[in-house]
């Protein structure tokens, strides 16, 4: 049973996370990073490259064309997600280190993500909390009593998305049997989905999820309370920290997804902290700039589909 993101966990079916590793599949100068513009950990790391006005260079990849999963890309990050942060040819994965990484390295020289030392502990805490909660169930499962915007609300076709994904990795792990790298990551890939999709499927644990991210949220809305928020800070530090960028993208989201109703009041603390989070600047240019559907998702799909009818290789 998994009530928390198959990532989140010490489980060994994910591959650890790379920091810096040289790739000759990367490209070789500056920062790049490939992302889905509406991925709710494309928008994290987006948020922290704002924060640290850092110049990237954007590689999309169409999650809806299940691009991820193309050879190029999975030579790249074998656990075949986004985000994957390219600096100078070497490869960092996995949104919580990414993240960290960018704040150690570019943070000092940017005046950015900057936090004193005795303050650690709580931020990582706060990171901690917000990036093991199960969004991907939140947003692709039923929630009792919510009617979820499109494209989540249709009921009846949870589950769907997962099953498409496992299908097309049974696919590719036929086709790549030979190869001793993408094999693996194939099959790993196909049992996270089959376990996320059983979490979805399943009334009982998707209750659990629920609950899980309720009890979070009166955490969270206690910490807004007795700690720096109530006197002009953040979550965690006076300082702006990483912490408010996971959380943010997570509020976001679930709010998009009509669940504020059942997992936070509408006049609380929480809700004047995400009034704050979403007017900063970053948070602007990294989440709600990119979150323009028809320029971000729409084209780009359609470009990809002519490419395809037209014979043509869009993955490479
Ligand atoms: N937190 C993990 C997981 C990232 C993750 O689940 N990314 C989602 C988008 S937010 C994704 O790529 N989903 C596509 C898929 O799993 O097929 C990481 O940063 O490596």
């Amino acid at each position: 049973m998994l009530l928390v993101p198959a990532y989140a966990t010490d489980r060994d079916w994910v591959d650890a996370p790379l920091t810096e590793a040289p790739c000759e599949w990367a490209p070789g100068q500056g920062i790049h990073l490939y992302h889905f513009p509406l991925s709710l950990d494309s928008q994290k790391v987006r948020q922290g490259l704002e924060e640290l006005g850092l110049q990237w260079q954007s590689h999309v990849i169409l999650l809806p064309a299940q691009q991820q999963f193309a050879p190029r890309y999975a030579r790249i990050n074998s656990r075949c997600v986004v985000p994957t942060l390219v600096t100078d040819g070497r490869v960092t994965t996995d949104t919580v280190n990414i993240l960290s990484h960018l704040a150690s390295r570019f943070g000092a020289q940017n005046n950015g993500l900057i936090i004193p030392e005795d303050e650690t502990a709580v931020v990582n805490d706060w990171i901690d909390s917000a990036s093991s909660l199960f969004i991907e169930a939140l947003t692709y499962g039923d929630v009792r009593g919510i009617k979820k915007p499109f494209p989540f609300g249709n009921n009846h076709e949870s589950g769907q998305y997962h099953q498409d994904k496992v299908q097309l990795l049974s696919k590719l792990i036929e086709e790549y049997q030979d190869d001793d790298t993408l094999r693996p990551a194939y099959e790993k890939k196909r049992a996270v989905i089959e376990a996320t999709r059983a979490a979805i499927v399943t009334p009982s644990q998707m209750d659990a999820i629920v609950e899980t991210t309720r009890v979070a949220m009166g955490q969270l809305e206690a910490q807004l309370q007795q700690g720096p928020f109530g006197s002009g800070g953040w979550l965690a530090s006076e300082a702006f920290s990483l912490a408010d960028i996971q959380w943010g993208v997570v509020l976001y989201r679930l709010r998009w997804l009509g669940l504020q109703p059942v997992l936070w009041q509408s006049e609380s603390r929480i809700a004047a902290y995400s009034d704050r989070l979403f007017a900063r600047a970053s948070f602007q240019r990294g989440v709600v700039r990119w979150s323009r559907v028809g320029r971000n998702v729409v084209l780009p799909m359609l470009r990809f589909k002519l490419l395809k009818a037209m014979g043509l290789n869009p993955d490479a």
